[in-house]
């Protein structure tokens, strides 16, 4: 079921590659455009790096993905370079799909799977330390990775690296692509119409990504578990201790069977969190709950106000122990 909803969401993806939208940066990140003899893919380096293009075990839609593999702990890294001429006022989305299993990094804790982008100024200097956009170890389901980059002014080309650094184990990648965005406005919930690609953190077991639908909601958090599990988008925002807010957005949903808790259904909730960004209180604030099926989409409102010695709040969109489907757009917070 996983794997159906993932090329489902593959294929939202590429209907958004329309005039006027962005353009992905990246050459080949699908990984389906052929090989160099050595068995390489193209564009992604010149030197093996214990890379092997595979037909992918996603789906079929997703045609072969790009594995890197080490049985003992070492580098194995394929790079790609970028020209970058961004308009001002711009940033760049890194977005794509990989899976992990039995990642070890030797030694320090940074040392595992990545996807790491380095920025370069006119004299080919590197700037600033590699920024890593996706890091992880152990074994991981296919999975998107998406973040929001700042470029460095001066930086005039960016290398994007993947593989191993330093691990071993298997990596996969699918469906890599970098766009040039313009930066959100200064709003306290960034990217509430999910248009620019980042500023949310996706966490779960269930199904989630931010994905491009009909029906006039380009791109929104979509959510589905087919078991009771805790799947959720959150992004957190800066608050004044006392004030109210107001939340406001727009939802459908379909087939959510709540769990035998009040709580355990769609659910829209709220933790406070002190200067530290340490949670102030064990139990989160619910601010909205739905099960069943919506008529269509539905418009939704919420108050809140941060306690004493809250300096942020985290939101909370998504699916509590409950099986089911809900897709969040458009959401802002006065
Ligand atoms: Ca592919
Ligand atoms: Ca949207």
């Amino acid at each position: 079921m996983h794997k159906l909803f993932l090329a489902l969401g593959l294929a939202g993806i590429l209907c958004a590659a329309e005039p006027g939208l962005p353009v992905n940066l990246l050459r080949n990140g699908s990984f389906d455009e052929g090989m160099t003899t050595q068995g390489l893919p193209l564009y992604w380096g010149t030197q093996p790096y214990n890379q092997a293009v595979i037909s992918s075990p996603i789906a079929e839609s997703f045609g072969k993905s790009l594995r890197i593999s080490r049985t003992e702990p070492g580098y194995s890294i394929g790079a790609q370079f970028l020209n970058l001429n961004l308009p001002v006022e711009h940033q760049l989305v890194i977005v794509g799909y990989w899976r992990g299993q039995n990642i070890q990094g030797r030694g320090a804790n940074w040392n595992g799977a990545k996807v790491q982008l380095i920025f370069y100024d006119a004299a080919q200097r590197e700037i600033d330390q590699p920024y890593d956009a996706a890091s992880q170890t152990g074994s991981f389901a296919w999975q998107m990775f998406i973040q929001n980059v700042v470029v460095p002014p001066k930086a005039v080309t960016a290398k994007v690296l993947i593989g191993l650094w330093d691990a071993s184990g298997e990596v996969l990648y699918d469906d890599l692509q970098i766009y040039t965005v313009r930066r959100a406005p200064e709003m306290i919930l960034q990217n509430g119409d999910f248009e620019i690609w980042g500023n949310w953190e996706i966490q779960g077991q269930g199904q989630i990504d931010i994905r491009n639908i009909a029906s006039g909601h380009d791109n929104a958090l979509f959510i589905a578990n087919t078991e009771p599990e805790w799947t959720f988008g959150s992004q957190v925002i800066p608050v004044a201790a006392g004030k109210k807010y107001r939340l406001s957005g727009e939802v459908i949903y379909s087939e959510i069977v709540p769990g035998s808790q009040d709580w355990q259904k769609g659910r829209v909730y709220a933790e406070y969190l002190d200067e530290q960004m340490q949670p102030l209180q064990a139990a989160p604030d619910g601010l909205k709950y739905f099960d069943g099926s919506s008529r269509g989409w539905e418009e939704f409102q919420a108050e809140f106000s941060a306690p004493e010695g809250a300096k942020f709040a985290k939101l909370y969109f998504g699916l509590q122990d409950c099986t089911g489907g809900i897709v969040f757009d458009n959401l802002q917070v006065e």
